[in-house]
């Protein structure tokens, strides 16, 4: 498999290990990283992780696998509830995609329930904590394998 496997994270995600360890775990984004990082070597594939607060810069990211990328792993973070331009880009995007939430979405507010990134999704990961990351890099190389 030559094309990385693009790893990408919304909003406010930057924080994670810094605030509300209840909810988001005590692991920093950088150390979600290096765990794939050395997952993928394990699993001979290659990662590309990226995070921004911004819905356009997510879309161009999303634009750009198009070209660059074997399969999309995303938290949109509250991106998820609201954007229907992430969900254009992930539709215009040919291979598959796995949402990821640390959060059980589910257990949350009202307005966590429902992602429109889901209905593109060929799987969600929710509750999990950070580990949800890891369990969809090995769905995905198990896709990509398919
Ligand atoms: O559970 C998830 O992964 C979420 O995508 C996280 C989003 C939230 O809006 C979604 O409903 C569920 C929020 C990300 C905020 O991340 C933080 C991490 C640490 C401290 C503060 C925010």
């Amino acid at each position: 498999m030559t094309k990385p496997i693009y790893v990408l994270n919304g909003p406010n995600l930057n924080l994670l290990g810094l605030r509300q360890p209840e909810i988001y775990g005590h692991e920093t984004l950088a150390d979600v990283a290096a765990q794939l990082a050395a997952l993928a070597d394990q699993l001979q594939v290659q990662v590309h992780c990226a995070q921004s607060n911004h819905e356009g810069q997510l879309v161009d990211w999303i634009q750009e696998a198009r070209q660059s990328a074997a399969g999309i792993i995303i938290n949109p973070g509250a991106y998820s509830h609201t954007s229907v331009a992430i969900l254009d880009a992930l539709n215009a995007f040919e291979g598959p995609v796995l949402e990821v939430h640390i959060s059980n979405i589910h257990k949350r507010e009202a307005f966590r329930h429902h992602s429109f990134v889901s209905s593109r999704a060929e799987g969600v990961i929710a509750g999990f904590g950070t580990e949800g990351y890891a369990l969809a890099l090995r769905r995905m190389v198990s896709l990509l394998a398919a």
